[in-house]
């Protein structure tokens, strides 16, 4: 049996453009280098084909200069995909220029029609839910839109706590598999995964909890030596990818890529 929340055949990622110099942060720790970050990327990817998957590699948009993080646009679930409605009003237009893709994938491919906003960095599939957590870019009415979309697809939504000053909920939390999930305390402090088996990243490396289990890797972000042992000794196949200049723009794993 084939777990759908960890098991994919494809994934979309799109490549960094010269515009992420502009791409949102909530703090100036540096400006992103490109040739860094389109090395890090090349990794990235290089690690998804790996297993076996099909991945899009769509091209940079200079346009857009938070675009490579893709996986703020939709939602890919095994029935149909949902295109959101980000709460960045300089990433809406990422939404469109994402669709023609999904279309061309899906049968059935739905949208946040709005006024409210959710964006993929919230949402957090698990085998028995979806979990959204409520942050500065997804609100009350975009969850609740959301909702609707999924349950028609037989899916359960429970709308979860995002700590204050944390970009979005995945900023704190990773799916390892269909019953386990990675971390921070801060986040598990909230009691939100009640009933999962649950490993914290290390002291000091919060950071860490933004990674993504692709078939057989976890893509860890390198520099979290700690929490990188401690997912290999619980039998995850670690791969650490540099994550220095995504970084820079609040950006870790999951953002570089749908998977579906
Ligand atoms: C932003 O602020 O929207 C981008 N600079 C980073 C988006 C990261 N996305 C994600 O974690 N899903």
């Amino acid at each position: 049996m084939t777990d759908p929340t960890y098991e994919f055949t494809r994934a979309v990622t799109r490549r960094p453009s010269a515009g992420i110099v502009n791409g949102l942060r909530a703090e100036d720790i540096g400006t992103p280098d490109l040739a860094k970050m389109e090395e890090a990327h090349a990794h990235y990817v290089a690690t998804l084909k790996k297993t076996g998957a099909e991945v899009i590699e769509l091209p940079a948009l200079e346009e857009y200069p938070d675009a490579v993080f893709v996986e703020d646009t939709a939602l890919c679930l095994p029935q149909g995909a949902v295109m959101m409605r980000p709460g960045a009003p300089t990433r809406m237009g990422e939404v469109a220029e994402m669709e023609p893709t999904l279309r061309r994938l899906y049968d059935d491919v739905r949208r946040i029609e709005g006024p409210g906003h959710i964006e993929g960095g919230d949402i957090l599939v698990t085998v028995r839910e979806i979990l959204v957590g409520r942050s500065d870019r997804t609100d009350a009415a975009g969850v609740a839109e959301l909702a609707e979309i999924v349950s028609d697809w037989g899916h359960k939504l429970r709308e979860v706590f995002t700590p204050p000053g944390v970009l979005h909920f995945k900023t704190d939390c990773s799916l390892l598999d269909g019953e386990t999930i990675l971390a921070t305390k801060r986040l598990d402090a909230s009691g939100c995964f009640e009933g999962y088996r649950v490993l914290h990243t290390a002291e000091g490396e919060e950071a860490a909890a933004n990674s993504i289990r692709f078939n057989q890797f976890v893509l860890c972000p390198a520099g979290f030596p700690r929490t990188a042992e401690m997912l290999s000794n619980a039998g995850y196949e670690v791969v650490q990818i540099s994550n220095s200049e995504c970084a820079k723009l609040d950006g870790g794993m999951s953002c570089l890529s749908l998977r579906f």
